[in-house]
């Protein structure tokens, strides 16, 4: 049902119909976005997501459908990540979709706050299932019990293996394209060592690579940190995170997170292994995760009031060609021109596409490439033929520079790694513009309300980061910590918790959040 009810926003997805005019002549309707993003960033991203082809709303709310424009930049991010822990040796593996309530219920303690988002199967055709099946929302009930079979020695350890694939989560607050669906796609690992020490270790080793993905592909600077006892995963014995920053709405998100998980499981799963000595030993496991939302993070940061602004480094295409042609050029000699250009990128690995349909003029050509974020636009009409050059656009600041045709893959090479590294410059400076440390409570309420990024002492005491949630309780929602930074700035001696009063222990991050 295309068009369904879903939660589709009012006016998401109109985008431009080119209609011809009683003359023949073509009409162009705004391409435009019909929102800005300091106006009403909620309708915005929408419009956003959907003009920009990335997504289609479905009829049922809070799920979506990823389009090529989206999936081809999961598949680079994969075609990063994968290569990556293989090298670390994980191996890839893929476990069922369906857990039996035997299974679930086994995690007890801590499925308890998240039950409420578990989805069942309880029918097939006409009749009832004799046990309702549960939909995975993560794995660990599913994978461990097996984790538990396969580890008898301390010759099967490390086990680490981790899988692609999709999970379902019944979410009921605001669904968002990729941020909060109901259902997403990820990838989950889940490891097994000998020793703490190791899975410490690999805590930080994915962790980094999470990094290295918001910062050096997506372009977006993130916080690596140390959840509170409140925000950590309760089934586990610490979780680290990247924290991103969407300035807009003032709020912080949860770019991906890497736990470990202590023995908890162990101990549940009965996941044992007779040691050198000979003497039984419960494993330490990690488990962690990126999923579709980096892609959503992505779009917050760097979008703007024309559409997507998509990083060279994930752009299914890098850079746009089209033809301009003139009442009384030669429109082929334009055309061929076009495509040589195309050849030659595509040939030392740019990924150049060329846009020659007859039926839109290029200013509507320039609209939609700009919607759909393509990096570099590249112009080629006859003046451009005649003096051997081609025009070249930038998305991300609008900058034009003619390139001579001979220099054509240098520049366009050292145009796309500058807009990688100034996408990311620029999304810095606005993050860190954003950061406000704050020493009181008086200060921290008002940086809350500047929708400020706050990085304040704290005691780190579980009971005073319920209290300020709860102080903090709003209709835009509560303030909470995001992380303690790894990268502590100096706590001098006598420095005091800005909500408790009592020594600060750590320097934290704090906001609202997604
Ligand atoms: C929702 C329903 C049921 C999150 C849930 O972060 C269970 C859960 O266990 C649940 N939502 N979680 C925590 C997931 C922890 C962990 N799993 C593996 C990760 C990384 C990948």
């Amino acid at each position: 049902m295309a068009g369904g009810k879903g939660d589709k926003p009012a006016n998401a997805n109109k985008s431009a119909a080119v209609a011809k005019s009683s003359k023949g002549r073509k009409k162009e309707t705004g391409l435009g976005l019909t929102n800005t993003k300091d106006g009403n960033f909620g309708e915005w991203y929408s419009e956003v997501v959907t003009n920009g082809e990335m997504i289609e709303y479905y009829e049922i709310s809070g799920c979506y459908i990823l389009r090529p424009w989206t999936m081809a930049i999961w598949e680079i991010m994969q075609n990063f990540f994968d290569p990556e822990i293989k090298k670390m040796n994980i191996k890839t593996c893929y476990f069922p979709l369906f857990v039996s309530n035997n299974v679930l219920q086994k995690e007890k303690d801590h499925i308890e706050g998240f039950a409420p988002e578990v989805a069942w199967v309880t029918r097939s055709g006409d009749s009832d299932l004799e046990v309702p099946i549960a939909i995975r929302p993560t794995s660990e009930t599913v994978m461990y019990p097996y984790y538990s079979k396969w580890i008898r020695g301390h010759r099967d350890l490390p086990l680490k293996l981790n899988q692609w694939c999709n999970v379902v989560r019944w979410e009921f607050s605001n669904p968002t394209p990729f941020i909060r669906s109901r259902e997403f796609l990820w990838q989950e690992g889940h490891t097994a060592f000998a020793t703490k020490e190791e899975a410490d270790t690999e805590v930080l080793e994915i962790l980094e690579l999470y990094r290295r993905l918001y910062e050096e592909y997506l372009a977006v600077p993130v916080v690596k940190g140390k959840k509170s006892e409140l925000e950590k995963f309760a089934g586990g014995l610490y979780t680290t995170s990247v924290e991103a920053f969407i300035p807009n709405t003032g709020r912080g998100v949860q770019g991906a997170t890497s736990h470990c998980l202590g023995q908890n499981f162990a101990k549940m799963f009965e996941i044992n292994f007779e040691d050198e000595k000979g003497e039984k030993t419960m494993v330490w496991q990690n488990s962690w995760a990126y999923s579709t939302r980096t892609i959503g993070v992505m779009v917050m940061v760097h979008g703007d009031d024309k559409g997507l602004v998509l990083p060279p480094k994930v752009s299914a295409v890098q850079v746009i060609v089209i033809h301009v042609p003139y009442k009384d050029a030669d429109v082929k000699e334009i055309i061929n021109a076009c495509s040589a250009t195309v050849k030659t990128l595509c040939d030392l690995g740019i990924r150049a596409e060329a846009d020659l349909r007859e039926n839109y003029s290029p200013g509507w050509k320039y609209s939609h490439w700009e919607m759909k974020g393509v990096p570099l636009r590249i112009e080629i009409g006859p003046k451009d033929l005649a003096n051997n050059q081609v025009r070249a656009v930038r998305r991300d600041n609008g900058e034009k520079v003619d390139i001579p045709m001979a220099d054509l893959v240098d520049k366009v090479k050292g145009m796309l790694d500058n807009i990688q590294q100034s996408m990311f410059d620029v999304a810095k400076q606005k993050r860190d513009a954003c950061i406000q440390v704050t020493r009181t409570w008086d200060e921290f309420v008002e940086a809350l309300g500047q929708k400020k990024l706050i990085l304040a002492p704290w005691c780190d005491e579980e009971e005073v980061e319920k209290e300020v949630k709860a102080k903090t309780k709003g209709e835009i929602g509560a303030a909470k910590t995001l992380c303690s930074p790894f990268d502590q700035p100096e706590l001098p001696e006598g420095t005091l918790c800005f909500a408790s009063g009592k020594p600060a222990k750590k320097w934290t991050y704090w906001g609202r959040s997604y």
